[in-house]
């Protein structure tokens, strides 16, 4: 049944992971589709051009919101009156971490533990803050790719939307952090829109310091694909775009700096590269990813997380060796993109993939890594030598079940988001927190929005202080016509 599905839905590619066993195959969620480009894109030139697009808001028909109920407080919890009733000094007022269940509360344990069943916030760990949904304006196949917060706490999500039959724009929405739609818009790429062509996705989307966006994705261009940066407002207005040039590729990953550099990685037909562009649009640098392999057509390397520090900018994935199954890589680069260095991470027979990066507190960088052909998952920490420190972390994740995405969150733990197949053909999203020693503090299955709806899951973002996002779609694998982008915001 998937298969089916994935020919026609890229997103749905990431079921290949399973099966998948060689570079040609694109054995990740990335660039599956990216064999639709063709080998035609011979154009040696690194240049880019400006994408010619055109803009369109309100692409958004129906978007249903669902926020968790708050518990109402019993009242009779808080216990505290002293007994005595001899003491001149007044009780505590109530509050959060006290112990007590109080007005506002969900709970409290009265510790400061995170990802104990009760956060230091007072709300219980794992649960959902809210969660919505998104259509598109025919009601076609529409999902998220990539999610982050802004700064005042609003829930930024891109992926695509269907505009006419088997073609796609770009799309970002925004939500306030109560999960109320702030605006949608799409944005459509220069080919026409036919079963061919014309196919524009979102594929990360992050917020800058003065408040505009950066949305990294690809778009068609003449019968191509090209990676996409674009400029949005904070309202979703365009105000630029560009198109990478060289061979045919989509953004897989996205950095922003602080001067608002944007760093995009991209898995292309051939190697996999990083693109840099400034804060005004201007390219800035072009570095390519070596694969190694000749005969490899699809996605030889595929840069799947960026993370810059004040060591530069490292980049994590999967790149195809002269003999053997796709290896795990992690690279560091200049502000100018020169390769520092470039090592091979878990080196085996099978296929091995980094999936996201962090920075810990003592700037060492803690990768996901995907092992034993994604069947098994590693935590590994490493310096800004590429030198590997400190112990590798199996993580038990359990028995058909894939990690997508990671974040980073206090308490040296991790969330992390993936999918569980317990049957072919039907995916079942679930998120988990573990500490950094690999300990589960909670795993669940997200709640499914109808009984007949599989869940795909994409990308986790972090809001750096209590909230965790997590975007995807749901679909009905008995109905390939219905699918719908999904956003969820949940305590670590
Ligand atoms: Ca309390
Ligand atoms: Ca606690
Ligand atoms: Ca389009
Ligand atoms: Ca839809």
């Amino acid at each position: 049944m998937h298969m089916t599905w994935s020919s026609r839905f890229p997103l749905v590619a990431l079921l290949a992971v399973t099966t998948a066993t060689a570079c040609g195959k694109d054995s990740g969620s990335d660039g599956g589709d990216d064999s639709s480009s063709g080998s035609t894109g011979t154009t040696a030139s690194t240049t880019d051009s400006s994408a010619s697009t055109t803009v369109s808001t309100s692409a958004t028909t129906a978007t249903t919101a669902t926020t968790a109920t708050t518990a109402t407080d019993s009242g009779t919890a808080d216990s505290s009156s002293s007994a005595e009733g001899s003491s001149s000094t007044t009780d505590a007022p109530p509050a959060c971490g006290d112990g007590n269940l109080d007005d506002g509360e969900i709970c409290d344990d009265g510790n400061d533990i995170e990802g104990d069943g009760c956060n230091n916030d007072c709300v219980e760990s794992g649960s959902t803050q809210w969660s919505a949904l998104w259509d598109g304006p025919v009601g076609g196949v529409d999902w998220f790719d990539g999610a982050s917060f802004t700064a005042q706490g609003d829930v930024l999500v891109t992926g695509g939307v269907e505009i006419v039959a088997d073609a796609w724009d770009l799309v970002v929405v925004r939500y306030d952090g109560a999960g109320t739609l702030v605006w949608d818009t799409s944005i459509d790429g220069p080919d026409p829109d036919n079963a061919e062509s014309g196919n524009d996705t979102g594929r990360r989307v992050a917020e800058l310091g003065d408040g505009t966006l950066r949305v990294a994705g690809s778009q068609d261009s003449g019968g191509n694909r090209r990676p996409y940066l674009g400029a949005l407002s904070s309202d979703g207005d365009e105000s630029w775009a560009q198109l990478g040039g060289g061979e045919p590729g989509r953004a897989t990953a996205l950095a922003l700096a602080g001067d608002g550099t944007a760093y995009v990685g991209i898995s292309g037909t051939v190697g996999g590269r990083i693109l840099a562009w400034s804060g005004d649009g201007a390219p800035q640098w072009s570095a390519t990813i070596p694969g190694n392999d000749v005969a490899c057509m699809v996605a030889c390397a595929r840069p799947r997380a960026l993370l810059l520090t004040d060591d530069g900018l490292f980049a994590g994935g999967t790149r195809t060796p002269l003999a053997g199954d796709p290896d795990a890589f992690l690279a560091l680069y200049d502000d100018a993109g020169n390769e520092q260095w470039i090592v091979d991470v878990a080196a085996a027979p099978t296929n091995q993939e980094i999936i996201e990066l962090a920075l810990l507190g003592d700037g060492s960088v803690l990768a996901l890594v995907a092992i034993d052909g994604y069947q098994d998952h590693e935590l590994r920490t490493f310096d800004a030598e590429g030198n590997e420190v400190g112990a590798t972390v199996d993580l038990e994740l359990g028995d058909d079940t894939f990690a997508v995405s990671m974040v980073l969150v206090p308490g040296d733990a991790v969330v992390i988001g993936g999918y569980i197949i317990p049957s072919p053909g039907t995916n079942e999203a679930w998120i988990g927190r573990y500490d950094l020693d690999g300990t589960e503090r909670w795993k669940h299955s997200l709640p499914g929005e109808a009984p007949t709806t599989s869940t795909y899951f994409s990308h986790l973002a972090f809001d750096g202080t209590a909230r965790v996002a997590a975007a995807g779609a749901v679909f009905d694998p008995m109905n390939q016509s219905v699918a719908d982008a999904w956003v969820l915001v949940f305590a670590p």
